[in-house]
């Protein structure tokens, strides 16, 4: 049996966040288990504003403590963190014990929150998480801002942004250009410290889909704790979430969200592969 942990907030309605992570373990065939760091409950009567809830940070500890005792568990997923008190107490929780993968999916800002909190939030997730990470995985918004880049608009401005953000401790670097990026393609790359590689999937439609970047790192996870490598954990990932994105499940809210459960292995793949020298 291979096991994946997340550390991640839930998001009630299934389209992000614990509730993904957990789908996409299963999918993958990998025994999920995890830690609540906070609940968002959006508001359908509000524009499905985010509601957010961070779980107390004893709390916190008690989740992981208990898991991590339940099982040996070397690969752990860290998703929505949300607040600074939470980051010290998952940043102590990682330095815990010795892991073969931590997945860090960057999540900086969940609307609804004050602007000035969220830069508190986001320097104690740079400073206190990034560098403990193994793998990170920032979409465009997130990358320009770890990177500090004025703009991103080509694959070779996402490259460049992706090393600088390796420069500060992650191994390896998977930024996500999605729709945002221009362009026909959805293209991630992955900076592994010596080589870019390009994973391209035709965009499916223009209009961002909830769960996509959960989806992605989820995975990744998983393939890391079934002991695939980087660069093919990556690929297996983008081709569930392009698969996912194209038999995405249709809601009320503003986003369609992704289905994790149309990927299987042996589906034809979408992705295609290009490593520059
Ligand atoms: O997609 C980022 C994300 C992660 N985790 C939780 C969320 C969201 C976005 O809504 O609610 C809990």
């Amino acid at each position: 049996m291979y096991f994946a942990f997340t550390i991640a907030g839930s998001e009630a309605t299934g389209g992000a966040g614990y509730q993904v992570d957990l789908k996409t373990f299963q999918q993958l065939g990998v025994y999920g288990s995890g830690a609540l760091t906070c609940i968002v409950s959006m508001d359908p009567d509000n524009n499905w504003n985010h509601r957010f809830v961070p779980v107390p940070p004893t709390v916190i500890h008690d989740q992981i403590q208990a898991a991590l005792r339940s099982q040996t568990i070397r690969t752990t997923k860290v998703g929505m963190l949300g607040h600074p008190d939470t980051i010290r107490v998952v940043a102590d929780a990682l330095k815990s014990q010795e892991w073969d993968n931590v997945v860090l999916d960057p999540v900086l800002i969940c609307k609804g929150q004050e602007p000035g909190q969220a830069l508190d939030t986001d320097n104690a997730l740079r400073t206190q998480v990034l560098p403990l990470a193994t793998v990170t995985t920032p979409n465009l918004f997130e990358a320009q801002t770890l990177s500090g880049m004025d703009s991103i608009t080509t694959v070779e401005e996402l490259v460049e942004a992706a090393k600088r953000i390796a420069a500060q401790g992650p191994r390896y670097v998977v930024a996500k250009g999605g729709v945002d990026l221009p362009g026909e393609d959805a293209v991630d790359v992955l900076w592994d410290g010596q080589a870019a590689t390009i994973y391209r999937a035709k965009k499916v439609g223009r209009e961002k889909v909830s769960g996509a970047g959960c989806t992605l790192a989820a995975a990744i996870t998983a393939e890391l704790a079934k002991g695939k490598n980087i660069h093919q954990a990556v690929k297996i990932a983008k081709d569930m979430v392009t698969i996912g994105i194209l038999h995405r499940v249709s809601a009320h809210t503003p986003f369609d969200t992704i289905y994790q459960g149309a990927y299987t292995e042996g589906t034809p793949a979408p992705t295609t592969t290009e490593t520059l020298s």
